[in-house]
């Protein structure tokens, strides 16, 4: 008996546990892609944008169901324009978009079969906008995600309820698993109808941290149905199985300024984190606290120094167009990518971790060093891992360095600077 559990009990230590999961060649490929890219557009887009203020508004001016349901008739962006937006993209120096397929209010914003709470059914528009930007993405060599909310404020078999979307005026009953079902049901048609998709961006499992909510089952749905499609989920944790990649809300990786961070730790997966222009996610149009593109082109850059993507976000207006305050700083950090994108693009974290005066990347045999607040002209860092034959702006202009035992002293004359970022090229032996 004794013998017989030792000889089970080794077998299943070298068994792979039913529920492994192993991502697929095309996954690995993929994930290598996303971090390549280093950076995405996010686009929360829906009928909350009608009211201009914010994608939470349904939960924080309490609004039933009922009222709610009043928003779709008034959705008509007219002037939308999917190769507009896709154009943009390309102008900013993006290589992705993340949109919201469906926000916590519920309401896709594709043509469900399994609901006619959807953009065709409810609004004069009466278009899948999702469709239009996925064949301009596929046009454009733009890859395209989906933001997919767990949380819904407004399906009645979202029961039991969660910490929020408690003032909807639906009757205290509903069918869970019913719920997960038509979860499925919307994620199967959008790796269906679409072609092909980068991956899924889930967000809302926060509402209710102890539901069984039965991931490994929507997972693997994704991962049958396009196994290159990477799965992230901003539940704050560290990954949990069947997931591709991890992301950090309104904080580098690792940083905990946010409340919901506090306990995130930066696990071993692609990274990524995303950051609004004003405050807002959807369209606010009281909202007029944008960052500058200067602290803009700094997040991309201290994120490529964490290793990490960034998903930078607009939320467009409710008749289909993004406004000048978004466009223009979407494309001069563009301009900034055009004479650095070397720095970034392709890149993996540097040798030196960040630091306050600037990050490091690296690509190959090249390290690059990038200055974002250093006020002296010269930089001591910590030996490198191989000998510099070369260090340079990306200006072309050479750059004065030194190498002792005991580190690297890097000279970089105040006047030549870039006022975004200067970037100095060390090529390694
Ligand atoms: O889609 C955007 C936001 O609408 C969504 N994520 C980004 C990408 C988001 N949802 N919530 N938050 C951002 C932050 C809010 C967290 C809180 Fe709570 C919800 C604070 C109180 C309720 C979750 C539950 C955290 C604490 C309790």
């Amino acid at each position: 008996m004794k013998t017989g559990c030792l000889l089970l009990s080794s077998l299943l230590a070298v068994l792979p546990a039913a529920a492994e999961y192993r991502p697929a060649a095309a996954n690995l490929a993929a994930r290598q892609w996303f971090q390549d890219a280093r950076f995405g557009l996010f686009i929360h887009w829906g009928v909350y944008s009608v009211l201009g203020d914010g994608e939470w508004v349904m939960n924080n001016r309490k609004i039933p169901v009922e009222e709610y349901e009043k928003l779709p008739p008034q959705f008509n962006p007219t002037k939308f324009d999917a190769a507009e937006w896709v154009s943009l993209v390309k102008a900013a120096g993006m290589r992705y978009i993340t949109i919201t397929s469906k926000h916590h209010d519920g309401f896709a914003m594709f043509d469900s079969k399994l609901t006619d709470w959807d953009i065709v059914d409810r609004t004069p528009y009466k278009k899948d906008v999702l469709k239009m930007l996925a064949d301009e993405c596929h046009k454009q060599g733009i890859k395209l995600f989906f933001y997919h909310s767990h949380l819904d404020w407004h399906h009645p078999d979202y029961y039991p309820r969660g910490r929020t979307g408690r003032n909807t005026g639906r009757p205290e009953s509903g069918e869970w698993y019913r719920y997960l079902d038509f979860m499925d049901g919307e994620i199967r048609e959008l790796l269906t109808n679409y072609g092909e998709i980068g991956g899924i961006w889930f967000d809302g499992w926060w509402d209710k941290p102890t539901a069984d909510w039965r991931l490994e089952k929507t997972y693997k749905l994704i991962h049958d149905l396009q196994p290159a499609a990477l799965i992230g989920n901003n539940h704050h944790r560290l990954p949990f199985e069947g997931e591709d990649f991890q992301m950090f809300e309104k904080d580098l990786p690792g940083g905990k300024t946010a409340e919901f961070n506090k306990d995130a730790q930066v696990g071993k997966l692609p990274l990524e984190t995303c950051e609004t222009i004003n405050k807002a996610w959807g369209y606010n149009q009281n909202d007029q606290q944008y960052k500058s593109t200067r602290e803009l082109v700094h997040y991309l850059v201290r994120a490529a120094g964490h290793n990490a993507n960034f998903l930078l976000n607009v939320g467009p207006r409710p008749d289909g167009t993004i406004q000048p305050e978004f466009s223009e700083r979407l494309r001069e950090i563009g301009g900034w990518l055009r004479a650095n994108g070397e720095s970034i693009y392709g890149t993996r974290q540097g040798p030196v971790a960040p630091r306050d005066w600037g990050v490091t990347t690296q690509k190959g045999k090249k390290v690059y060093v990038h200055l974002l607040k250093l006020e002296d002209e010269v930089l001591a860092l910590p030996k490198l891992p191989g000998k510099i034959t070369r260090a340079a702006l990306v200006n072309g202009a050479k750059v004065e360095y030194g190498e002792t035992n005991l580190g690297v002293l890097l000279k970089v004359p105040l006047a030549g600077r870039d006022p975004l970022d200067t970037v100095v090229t060390l090529e390694l032996q």
